[in-house]
C-alpha cells in the first residue's frame, strides 16, 4: 500500500497552537470557539445540552422558521412577478396563501457533491438565484429565487459552497470571485499543496506550520484527529477568508449571526454518511447523518436523535451528560464539518502532497504517522469522540457501544445530490432545485445516479416512510436528454399513493451540469484552476440555471416559477395556469422510459457515448484548454491509483 511506504514515520515536532488572533482585527466576525481549533471543555450551560428524539423538528429551527417564512413572502413576489405567468396575479395569489404559511411556496436548493467542480457549478446557480447579483433580476434571469428560500442543503464540494458562503457572512458568489488584496478566499490557483501566495504574507511553510500546528492543538486537547482535520484546515484557507483560515470558526456560529438569527439567509445544511463499526462499505441503508447550524444527527430509525451542535464532543451517555462529565465546546469546526461531508478527498490529498515540491516533510510526515497508525481502510474517515450517541437507542444504534463515532463522505452511498434532509416530511418542502455535478458517465457527466439513489433508497426500511418522485434508469435518462437541460421529476401530487397526504415529497427540478458555454467537466480530483476556468465554470452554471438568460427557453422563468407554485396549487385547489400546464409538459419527465435496444445508449458502457458539446456557439474554450488535456491525461491514472488504495465501493459516482 503505497500511502505506507511513502517515508518513514517521524515524531512530531510540533509546537503549541498559535496564538489565536484578536476577534476585534476578524473583519467577519464567527470566530466562536473558545480556543481555536481546539475543542475545549467548558463549563456546562445551567440546562445541560441533551441528545432529543428526531420526532420533530427542533425548538430552535421552528422558531426561526416562523421568522424565515414570512421573510420570504415579499422576494417571492417579486420573483413570481418578474416570471410574468400568463394571467397569473402573483400578488393576489402570495397574499392569499401567506397568512398562516401551510400554503405558501417552500423552497429549497440542493447543490451536489463533485470537488470543486461542484462548488463551481453549484455556485453559478447560486449566482443566478441571488437577487444581489447584477443582472440577475433582468429579464430571463431567475434573481430572488435565493432570496425565497427557506432551505440550502450542500454535500462534499457542494458544501464547500454552501461553507463558504455562511463563512464569509453570506457574501455573494460575486464578491468571493472578486476576492481581494491579499486574500486567498476561492483562489483555487493557488492548490491546497502550496497554500496561499501572499508575499511577504504566506509561503508554503509557513501555512504547513499553521495546519500543524491548529490540528496539534486538538490533538493535545485530547481528542483523536484524523486526515479530515488536517484536509478541512487547508481547505479553510480558501473557502474561509480570515487570518490562518479562520480555525474558530464554528458551525453553530452560524445561529449567532445577526443575519441568519434574523432569518435573512436560508438555513444551511450539510451531509454525511455513517460507517458501521467493523464495516467498509456504505450503501443506502447506511445512516446518513445532517448537520445545521443548531443540531447534527439523523432521522433514520437507526439514531433518530439529534445532538446539540455547539455541544458536539460533550460526555454525552443514553442522551444526558451524566453528572462527573463534560461539556465540550468547539468541536464543530466549520473546517471540519466540510471536511467531514468531504471525506473522500482526503487520501487523495496526502497521496498527491508527497509529490508536490515544496510540501515540507514534517507536515508529510505528520500526515503519515496518521495513516500509519489508523486501519488502512479508514484513512478516510472523520473521528467523532466521544460519540454524541453512546448509549442512545441501543436497540437500533450500531454505535451504542463504541466511543467513536465514523461518518465519512455525504457522496458515497450514492446520494450525491443532498436530498436527505429536505425530503423529511417535518420540513415540508414544497420545491428542490437540484444541482446535479456528479461525475457519472466516462466524461464526468451526470447521469441521474444520485437521483436514482434517493429514489431506491425511499423503498428501504432506513428511509422512514420519507417519500421521493420516480426517476427512471440511467438508459432512458440519457436518451430521454434528462441529464442534458433542466428535468422536474414528481410533478404530479396525485401519483403519490401516500394515504397521508403530507407525505408527498418535493416537486425535484433537476439542474444537470451540462456544457452551455463551457466543457465544465472538469475531472473531480484536479486540485488546481486558473481564475479564468474557474470563472468560466460559474459562468457556465450561471448559464445552465437561466437557459442562457432565457435566450434558449424565453419561458424559461416562468416555468421555474410554476414548479415553485406547483405544490402549492395543489394544496389549495386552484387552476393551473396554462402557461404552467405547458411549462409541465415541457420540463416533467411524464414516466415514459427507452428501451435500451432502440437508445443507442448501452447500459452498462459506463455512458462513454454520452458527449456533449457546448449549446451555445462562440463559447469561450480558454487559452489554457489545449494544455490542460494532458494533466487530465495523468490525472486519470491518479485516479484508477487511488481507488484502488481506498477501496471506495462507490468510487463510480466520482470518476
Ligand atoms: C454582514 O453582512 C451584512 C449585510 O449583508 C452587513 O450588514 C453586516 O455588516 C456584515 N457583517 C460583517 C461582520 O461583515
Ligand atoms: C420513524 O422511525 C421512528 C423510530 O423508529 C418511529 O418512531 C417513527 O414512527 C417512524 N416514522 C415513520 C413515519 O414511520
Ligand atoms: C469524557 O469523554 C472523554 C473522551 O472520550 C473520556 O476520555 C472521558 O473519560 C469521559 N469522561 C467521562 C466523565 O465520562
Ligand atoms: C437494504 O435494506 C432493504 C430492506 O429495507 C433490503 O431489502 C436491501 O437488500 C438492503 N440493501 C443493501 C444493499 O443492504
Ligand atoms: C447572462 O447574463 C449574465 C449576467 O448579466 C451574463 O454574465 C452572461 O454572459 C449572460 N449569458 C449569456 C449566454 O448571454
Ligand atoms: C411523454 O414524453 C415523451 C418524450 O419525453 C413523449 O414522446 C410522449 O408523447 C409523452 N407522453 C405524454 C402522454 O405526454
Ligand atoms: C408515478 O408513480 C409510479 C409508481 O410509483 C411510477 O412508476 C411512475 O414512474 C410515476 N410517474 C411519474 C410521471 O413520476
Ligand atoms: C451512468 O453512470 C453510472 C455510474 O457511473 C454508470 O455505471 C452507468 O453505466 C452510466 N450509464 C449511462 C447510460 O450513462
Ligand atoms: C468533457 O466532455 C467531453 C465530451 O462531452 C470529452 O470529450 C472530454 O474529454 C471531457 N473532459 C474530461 C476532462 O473528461
Ligand atoms: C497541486 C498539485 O501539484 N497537484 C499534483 C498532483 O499530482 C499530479 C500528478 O503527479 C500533478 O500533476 C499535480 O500537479
Amino acid at each position: 500500500m503505497h500511502l505506507r511506504t511513502l517515508l518513514p514515520l517521524a515524531v512530531l515536532s510540533c509546537s503549541a497552537a498559535e496564538p489565536i488572533p484578536d476577534r476585534s482585527v476578524i473583519p467577519r466576525a464567527r470566530p466562536d470557539a473558545p480556543d481555536g481549533y481546539a475543542p475545549r471543555q467548558v463549563d456546562c450551560p445551567a440546562q445541560k445540552p441533551t441528545i432529543r428524539r428526531a420526532d420533530g423538528l427542533s425548538q430552535r429551527e421552528a422558531d426561526w422558521l416562523a421568522k424565515r417564512r414570512p421573510l420570504t413572502v415579499e422576494p417571492m413576489k417579486e420573483f413570481l412577478k418578474r416570471a410574468n405567468i400568463d394571467g397569473f396575479d402573483a400578488d393576489e395569489y402570495i397574499n392569499r396563501v401567506a397568512p398562516g404559511l401551510a400554503d405558501l411556496p417552500n423552497i429549497a436548493l440542493a447543490v451536489s457533491g463533485g470537488g470543486y467542480r461542484a462548488l463551481m457549478n453549484g455556485a453559478g446557480f447560486i449566482k443566478a438565484a441571488d437577487s444581489r447579483t447584477p443582472g440577475s433580476t433582468d429579464k430571463g434571469g431567475i434573481g430572488g429565487l435565493l432570496q425565497a428560500a427557506t432551505y440550502l442543503s450542500g454535500l462534499s464540494g457542494g458544501g464547500w459552497l454552501v461553507s463558504s458562503l455562511y463563512g464569509n457572512n453570506f457574501t455573494t458568489v460575486g464578491a468571493l470571485q472578486a476576492g481581494h488584496e491579499d486574500s486567498n478566499v476561492w483562489r483555487f490557483d493557488n492548490t491546497i499543496f502550496r497554500g496561499p501566495d501572499l508575499p511577504g504574507i504566506m509561503d508554503t511553510a509557513r501555512y504547513w506550520r499553521q495546519v500543524s500546528n491548529q490540528v496539534d492543538s486538538k490533538r493535545q486537547a485530547g481528542f483523536p484527529v484524523s486526515i479530515t482535520d488536517y484536509w478541512g484546515r487547508a481547505l479553510a484557507y480558501q473557502l474561509i477568508d480570515a487570518p490562518e483560515g479562520g480555525p474558530a470558526y464554528t458551525f453553530s456560529s452560524i445561529a449567532d449571526d445577526d443575519d441568519f438569527s434574523a432569518a435573512k439567509a436560508p438555513f444551511p445544511i450539510l451531509v454525511a454518511d455513517a460507517r458501521n463499526p467493523g464495516s467498509r462499505a456504505i450503501t443506502l441503508n447506511n445512516t446518513v447523518f445532517e448537520f445545521n447550524p443548531y443540531e447534527m444527527g439523523s432521522w433514520d430509525p437507526t439514531y433518530y436523535g439529534f445532538a446539540p451542535m455547539r455541544y458536539l464532543a460533550s460526555n454525552f451517555s443514553a442522551g444526558a451528560v451524566p453528572k462527573d462529565g463534560h461539556c465540550v465546546r468547539g468541536f464543530d469546526a466549520l473546517s471540519f464539518i466540510f471536511g467531514t461531508s468531504s471525506s473522500l478527498f482526503n487520501a487523495f490529498l496526502l497521496q498527491n502532497m508527497t509529490e508536490v515540491d515544496g510540501v515540507p516533510d514534517f507536515i508529510v510526515n505528520a500526515v503519515t504517522a496518521i495513516l500509519t497508525n489508523l486501519d488502512e481502510t479508514s484513512n478516510d474517515i472523520a473521528q467523532f469522540v466521544p460519540n454524541p450517541f453512546y448509549k442512545w437507542s441501543p436497540s437500533t444504534n450500531p454505535t451504542a457501544d463504541t466511543l467513536e463515532l465514523d461518518l465519512v463522505d455525504g457522496g458515497l452511498d450514492l446520494q450525491n445530490i443532498p436530498f436527505y434532509p429536505l425530503v423529511q416530511r417535518e420540513r415540508a418542502v414544497d420545491v428542490v432545485f437540484a444541482v446535479d455535478s456528479s461525475a457519472d458517465t466516462t466524461y464526468s457527466w451526470p447521469n441521474g445516479t444520485a437521483m436514482r439513489a434517493s429514489y431506491e433508497r425511499s423503498f428501504n426500511a432506513i428511509a422512514n416512510g420519507t417519500l421521493f418522485p420516480a426517476v427512471p434508469d440511467d438508459v432512458t435518462f440519457v436518451a430521454l436528454g434528462l441529464n442534458s437541460r433542466p428535468t422536474f421529476f414528481g410533478c404530479d401530487p396525485a401519483n403519490f399513493t401516500a394515504a397521508d397526504a403530507q407525505a408527498v415529497p418535493p416537486l425535484i427540478v433537476y439542474l444537470p451540469n451540462a456544457p452551455y458555454t463551457f466543457m465544465s467537466n472538469v475531472t473531480t480530483f484536479d486540485p488546481s484552476y486558473t481564475l479564468p476556468e474557474r470563472d468560466a465554470i460559474i459562468l457556465n452554471g450561471y448559464n445552465a440555471a437561466t437557459q442562457a438568460n432565457g435566450t434558449l427557453d424565453d419561458q424559461w422563468p416562468a416555468c421555474v416559477a410554476c414548479a415553485v407554485l406547483s405544490r402549492s396549487l395543489a394544496r389549495t385547489g386552484t387552476p393551473v395556469p396554462d402557461q404552467c400546464r405547458r411549462c409541465f409538459e415541457r420540463y416533467c419527465w411524464n414516466g415514459t422510459t427507452v428501451d435500451p435496444a432502440a437508445a443507442g445508449v448501452a447500459p452498462g458502457a459506463g455512458g462513454a457515448e454520452y458527449q456533449p458539446t457546448p449549446k451555445l456557439e462562440g463559447f469561450d474554450s480558454l487559452e489554457s484548454g489545449g494544455s490542460r488535456l494532458s494533466v487530465f491525461g495523468r490525472r486519470r491514472d491518479e485516479k484508477a491509483a487511488w481507488a484502488l488504495a481506498v477501496g471506495v465501493v462507490a468510487a463510480a459516482v466520482w470518476l
